[in-house]
This record gives structure tokens, sequence and C-alpha cells, in this order.
């Protein structure tokens, strides 16, 4: 492992002006020192899980290439809206395709949430349905600081894709450097 902290953020959202997309964006630019943070590919070609295929085809590309980018990496950043009080089915299902890899590559994985939506209590429902999910992968989900965006649309600057609300800056960046620490206190 390099002195840098390596981490990627795996985006829960496909549309083109998400808010979670904001937030995963504005990341790299408040990270600690000595972390880099890059997102993985998006999910949004990964095709419904389907056993049949994974034997007849094999894994998806993209399934592939951000199995590899997690392995390389220090840790996971999953940001996500909530849909129906519950995960968002894309990102359901790409970690159903992840799970079957061979060397499952979020096992054993410091693995951060954030969650962000229009509403007030910023996705919390799904916060507890992802990690009960996380269970079974053996993904080290950090238990807090916890990051639920609330009423996020008043919180961004649509026009530079950025959060720009100081409280909420000032919350991602304390639970990124609460992040570097976990991930120092449970590496192998
Ligand atoms: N917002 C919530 O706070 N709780 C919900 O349970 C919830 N369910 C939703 C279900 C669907 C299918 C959709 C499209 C939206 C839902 N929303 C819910 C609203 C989202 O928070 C809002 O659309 C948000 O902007 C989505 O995130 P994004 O901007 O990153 O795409």
């Amino acid at each position: 492992m390099s002195d840098t902290l390596k981490i990627v953020t795996l985006l829960g959202s496909l549309r083109q002006g998400s808010f979670n997309a904001m937030v995963a964006r504005t990341l790299p630019r408040i990270a600690p020192a000595g972390m880099s943070i890059d997102a993985l590919p998006s999910i949004k070609d990964i095709p419904l899980y389907d056993a049949d295929m994974q034997q007849e085809e094999g894994f998806p590309a993209t399934v592939e290439a951000i199995a590899e980018q997690i392995r390389a990496a220090d840790g996971v950043v999953i940001v996500t809206p909530e849909y129906n009080y519950s995960v968002p089915g894309g990102l359901k299902n790409a970690i159903d395709w992840l799970s079957r890899l061979p060397e499952q590559p979020l096992a054993g994985k410091p693995v951060l949430i954030q969650t962000s939506s229009m509403g007030a209590i910023g996705g919390a429902r799904c916060q507890y349905h992802l990690r009960q999910i996380l269970v079974f992968l053996d993904a080290m989900v950090m238990n807090k600081p916890e990051f639920m965006g609330g009423v996020i649309q008043n919180k961004v600057d649509a026009q530079t894709g950025e959060v720009v609300d100081q409280s909420t800056l000032d919350h991602l960046s304390g639970q990124l450097t609460a992040f570097g620490d976990y991930i120092q206190r449970v590496k192998r």
C-alpha cells in the first residue's frame, strides 16, 4: 500500500443531473491530505443480474472493471439516493454482480456510505438497508460519523455541479478524515 490512501466512489444514481453525483464530484477537493478520490465507472450499462448470463457469457466488462478498481483501492465510498425507502435497484444490481465474483472485491474492504435526497432526512432509510446487504459481502462499513444530505437540492450549485453549502462541506470533509483514520485502524 502506498502512502496515499486510494479511495474510489460508487454512484447509485444514473441520471445526468444527479445531486448524488454532485456530492461525489465534490469529494476530491475536500479530501484530507494524503487521500486521493476517483470515480468508479458508471453502473448504468450493467445488465440485470442473470445467473445464466454469468455462466454463458461471464461477467459484464463494467463489473470486472469496477471490481478491479475496488481491489486496488484502500476504501470505497458509496454515494447514493434512496428509492422507495431503500437502495436503488441499479445499485443493488451492481452489488449483486460484484458479490458473485470469485475474488469478491468488497470482502474486508473499508466502505463509507453517503446518501443524499431532496427529502428532509437525506436517505437515512436506504443506509440501513445498504448496511444489511454489505454484511453478507463482508465489507467493513464505517459506523460513524454518518452522512445523510437532506434537502440536497438547496446545498449545491447546479452550474458548477458541486456542493456549496458550507456546513455540508464541513460534514463531508470531517467524515472523509474519519474514514482515513478508520482505514488505518482496520487495514490488514
Ligand atoms: N427520496 C427520498 O428521500 N426517499 C425515498 O424513498 C425516495 N424514493 C424515490 C423513488 C424513486 C423511484 C425516485 C425516482 C425518487 C425517489 N426519491 C426519494 C426522491 C429522490 O431523493 C430524488 O429524486 C433525488 O434527487 C435522487 O437522487 P439523484 O439526484 O442523485 O438522482
